[in-house]
């Protein structure tokens, strides 16, 4: 099996594009970052990373004939909302467990951003109070998500369940393997060769597709995971195990290096979900000199790294650096005491 013979459901606008951050690269005064925008990826509110690994999952719901789509995440996930509005653009129903994973006090949290899309699209949303955990594993010990599919079975409907961020599910690293097809055909349009990549990593399946797709390919690159999770150790085995099940699927093969899956640690912070300076600083480092908006739960923090990364020259002045501009900026609407001067 390869990649093209997995059906793929567009429910993107097609490539994502690819930009460069010239102001934001000079001022670092190091290698050239470019950017490439699954944030604007999609009409369907908003679209972001899950957008691109649903399209993929998709085609298997609606072979197995379902009626919803069950998924589960936090207060403000941006994932549950990217399910229901791909749900209302199928016409099917989209059940969204969501959970406290952030302990976060903002008096609007439950109500704003992402959440409030999700209850616009229809989506039938329940707030549950469980702490963090990134695997599907945990799922099933968890009543809620036993409930909530028990409770569409019992309606006489079909459940089709999408694991938190749709990570550890047999398809879920397709849609950044094929993301990393895409970005070779960009460069070869655009004469650059990104010999580096900054992405995002907590469930796992986005880094881990990427690694996928990119060992595929002739010239090596390195393809740096930065948890947000806090959990480093989770997200590590996560990505490894969603990499090496990704690389058999499209037929690699051979088996995935270790120096191929890295994922590094030290801008998280104590907790997933909060932010701390070097996430704020680079919020408002990347508005102001870009006009590029990040978010403090994943993107300010894949961003941070990159700037220190850039700074101590561990990515070098003649780096080509790719950005992987995830979404997730509906979640700074929980998030505005933060930004008040
Ligand atoms: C998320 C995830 P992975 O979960 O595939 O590692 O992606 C991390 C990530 N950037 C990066 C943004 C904007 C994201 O939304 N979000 C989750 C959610 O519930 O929204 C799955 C956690």
């Amino acid at each position: 099996m390869s990649l093209s013979d997995f059906p793929r459901y567009p429910l993107t606008f097609g490539p994502s594009p690819i930009h460069p951050l010239k102001r934001l690269s000079e001022h670092l005064g190091g290698a050239a970052i470019w950017a490439k925008r699954e944030d604007c990826n999609s009409g369907l509110a908003f679209g972001g990373n899950k957008t691109r690994k649903l399209e993929y999952l998709v085609p298997d719901a609606l072979a197995q004939g379902a009626t919803h789509l069950v998924t589960i995440g936090g207060v403000q996930s941006n994932h549950t909302r990217q399910v229901a509005a791909v749900a209302a653009s199928l016409g099917l129903g989209a059940k969204l467990v969501q959970e406290s994973w952030v302990d976060w006090p903002d008096a609007v949290n439950d109500r704003v951003g992402n959440i409030l899309l999700s209850r616009i699209m229809g989506a039938d949303v329940e707030l549950v109070d469980a702490g963090f955990g990134i695997a599907f594993t945990d799922l099933q010990s968890k009543e809620s998500w036993e409930n909530a599919l028990e409770e569409i079975r019992a309606a006489g409907g079909t459940p089709y369940a999408i694991p938190a961020g749709a990570s550890d599910h047999p398809l879920g690293g397709l849609g950044f393997a094929n993301w990393a097809d895409e970005v070779r055909r960009q460069e070869e349009q655009l004469g650059v060769f990104f010999d580096t990549v900054v992405v995002c990593s907590v469930t796992g399946s986005t880094h881990a597709g990427m690694i996928a797709g990119f060992a595929g390919q002739d010239r090596p690159r390195r393809v740096l995971g930065i948890d947000a999770s806090a959990k480093i150790d989770e997200t590590r085995a996560q990505v490894e195990k969603i990499a090496r099940a990704t690389a058999a699927t499209i037929g690699l093969g051979r088996e995935l290096r270790d120096d191929e899956i890295t994922v590094l640690e030290g801008w998280a912070g104590e907790y997933y979900g909060i932010p701390v300076q070097s996430t704020l600083d680079a919020i408002r480092l990347t508005g102001r000199l870009e006009g590029v908006i990040l978010d403090p739960v994943y993107e300010g923090k894949s961003m941070a790294a990159l700037i220190d990364l850039v700074r101590s020259n561990d990515i070098p002045r003649t780096s080509n650096v790719l950005y992987a501009h995830l979404g997730g900026q509906l979640a700074l609407n929980a998030y505005s005491a933060l930004f008040k001067s």
